[in-house]
């Protein structure tokens, strides 16, 4: 290898600077060094080739997880520029690369920067955190390459070869010295592609796994775009219409809206800024409700579907059963919110809202039939919200007669400091009596719920209230449910699903996250919910401390280091748990409970969203695709966690 002798000027010298910052805090430019973070690296590699797409260069991309978890990804647009830098004298394609925010990409062609999680930090922190990252760029009739070594230059781009065609292909290796793991995670790859070909028209996405046995491929194309996303984000359901209603403006601020109704009584709407996942909602989504109520009231008066004297149909009442998906482009985006992923821009609420407000009253002049369908459906949900408010009335006046407005079987806390309470809810009657006797009463309450939670999937807002089973909840937190939600009111600064770790437990699971993430939103989004991690194993042998164990992996480490210790597998004795029901206070206390000791799981919206839709697969109303996700997962059944 010949040596690399390079005269570093000043400019270099700030380039090193950005570089090695990067690489001292890479979670300020990707989140995190966990498997989220890795994976920010694919999305921030491939959002430059989206960006080659939106500007209308790009048709293809293909990702490839190699062995060893090698990353590639390939694209047939222009190939970044390899014409040499006057200034640096070195090529726009290695300034891409080795500068921070380089390159213009941020707002360039296409004006919108499609970018990642974590909004463009660009492809050079990418290469900063990778152990080697090669280029190949093909455009003006020649193939270059350009490689380097943790974000420093090691070939710098030279001509290899004559090509016909045009394209950049990116390959790199995350640098172990900095990630938690190297291992990616297909479906979460596949996930996060299928969502950029749907909010990309007609550009193909495809992935593919050629590390473990049986090679993996991913195909992605939709030439319907949104349209195709709502019918495929309401596959497990029955649409009321078979067309979605498409909606559309461009110009500064491009606007795309799909909608298309289903039976169901949960309101499902996804939206997205340039590409990224607006999961907090903002100001493109206000937009939308607003003008969403005014359109279809107004509609309804028109056509004398509600009478004047009538009183106006809610948003709660028309968003029953929505599926709608909204993509705006917005240059300079400001994002706000837990993680980042709320839209603040205050001038595009006006701008959707009066998109919306005029394209679709235009859609339902044109399409009485499916204007009728919803509005049936909204009328109903209206009644029933009606019917919903008496029956509040009369379990609040119930309950105050009794005058005992926390449920009977809550264990409270002493403390009334939220800051510091937390609300275990226990699944089953024996857990519920250990953690009664195991916690600590100052600042740990416990709800013991049991048997089988109200299926929320089939329930409208009236069962909810009435529901002897959620109710003790919805007491408890304090706080409301619905649009009447107040998290300054909640009780617990903590809300710990504890649940066994069996089929049984992840339904509860399912059940009270698709509860919080339909009728307790906020409660996710600003951090509040968790999951208790009771332990799997405990290994024991006279004379030594119990070892519990959480994962199999813990289990295998324990072995490993008691044999190091000389104390080999025969000589202990291995017990695996069940439920919580076969720990003592002390042991379930010590294992889960004590602050000290415990693992909690903080639930994120994605958490809450997909327990959503495995929920609906689980308990909606079409049969065969339960069918094969539960043959699917069959083989994992053990771990059936949402
Ligand atoms: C596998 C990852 O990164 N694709 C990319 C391009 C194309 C251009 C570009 C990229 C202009 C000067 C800043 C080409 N021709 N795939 C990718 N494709 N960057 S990244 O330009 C970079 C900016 O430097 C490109 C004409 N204009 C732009």
């Amino acid at each position: 290898m010949e040596k690399f002798e390079h005269k570093y000027n000043a400019e270099q010298i700030q380039v090193l600077d950005g570089l090695e910052h990067v690489r001292k805090r890479p979670g300020m430019y990707i989140g995190s060094v966990s498997v989220r973070g890795l994976h920010h690296l694919v999305y921030e590699i491939v959002d430059n080739a989206i960006d080659e797409a939106l500007s209308g260069y790009c048709t293809e991309i293909n990702v490839t997880i190699e062995p060893e978890n090698i990353i590639c990804v390939e694209d047939n647009g222009r190939g970044i520029p390899v014409d040499i830098h006057q200034k640096t004298k070195i090529s726009a394609a290695e300034t891409v690369y080795t500068q921070l925010n380089a390159g213009g990409k941020f707002g360039g062609d296409s004006g919108y920067k499609v970018s990642g999680g974590l909004h463009g930090v660009g492809a050079s922190v990418v290469n900063a955190l990778s152990e080697w990252a090669e280029v190949t760029i093909q455009r003006d009739g020649g193939i270059y390459k350009m490689s380097f070594e943790r974000g420093k230059t090691k070939e710098s781009l030279k001509r290899i070869g004559d090509s016909k065609k045009t394209g950049t292909k990116v390959r790199f290796l995350a640098d172990n010295t900095i990630f938690e793991t190297l291992e990616y995670e297909y479906e979460i790859l596949e996930n996060r592609f299928r969502e950029m070909a749907f909010l990309t028209k007609g550009l193909k996405i495809t992935l593919e796994d050629l590390r473990g046995g049986t090679p993996k491929k991913a195909d992605f194309c939709f030439e319907g775009g949104l349209n195709s996303f709502v019918e495929y984000l309401n596959r497990n359901k029955e649409a009321l219409h078979s067309k979605p209603i498409y909606i559309e403006k461009s110009g500064e601020f491009p606007v795309e809206i799909a909608i298309q109704y289903t039976s169901s009584y949960s309101e499902n709407i996804y939206t997205f800024v340039n590409n990224i996942n607006t999961i907090e909602g903002g100001t493109h989504l206000e937009g939308f409700k607003r003008a969403l109520t005014k359109t279809f009231n107004d509609y309804a008066k028109s056509k004398n579907i509600l009478k004047e004297k009538d009183a106006n149909l809610q948003g709660d009442d028309i968003r029953e059963g929505i599926t709608a998906v909204i993509s705006v482009k917005v240059k300079e985006p400001q994002f706000e919110g837990q993680t980042k992923t709320k839209l603040g821009n205050s001038e595009v609420a006006g701008i959707v809202q009066s998109m919306v407000n005029d394209k679709l009253s235009t859609f339902l002049e044109e399409n009485p039939n499916i204007a009728k369908t919803i509005l049936e459906k909204c009328v109903s949900a209206s009644r029933a919200r009606e019917a919903a408010r008496k029956a509040r009335e009369l379990v609040r006046r119930k309950s105050a007669l009794e005058s005992t407005t926390l449920p009977g079987k809550l264990a409270d806390c002493s403390s009334k400091n939220p800051e510091e309470c937390e609300v275990y809810i226990v699944e089953g009657d024996s857990a519920g009596g250990s953690a009664k006797q195991g916690r600590d009463r100052r600042f740990q309450a416990i709800l013991p719920l049991w048997g089988k939670m109200l299926n929320v999937e089939k329930a409208r807002a009236d069962k909810i209230y009435g529901n002897d089973k959620l109710n003790p909840v919805i007491l408890a937190v304090g706080a409301g449910i619905g649009n009447e939600f107040d998290i300054t009111k909640i009780r617990y600064g903590k809300v710990i699903i504890m649940a066994d770790a069996d089929v049984d437990g992840a339904h509860i699971r399912t059940l009270l996250l698709t509860f919080f993430f339909r009728y307790m939103r906020p409660l996710i989004e600003n951090g509040n919910v968790y999951l208790a991690q009771p332990p799997l194993y405990k290994l024991s042998k006279k004379g030594i401390e119990d070892i519990y164990c959480y994962t199999d992996d813990d289990l295998n480490t324990a072995y490993k280091d008691l044999e190091e210790k000389g104390i080999l597998r025969e000589q202990l004795s291995l017990q695996r748990y069940k439920g919580l029901g076969e720990m003592n206070p002390d042991q379930l206390w010590e294992t889960t409970m004590n602050p000290e000791t415990r693992i909690l799981v903080k639930v994120t919206m994605e958490d809450a969203m997909k327990a959503d839709e495995t929920l609906t697969l689980l308990m909606g109303d079409s049969v065969e695709p339960r069918r094969d996700f539960i043959i699917k997962n069959a083989k994992f059944v053990k771990n059936l966690d949402i």
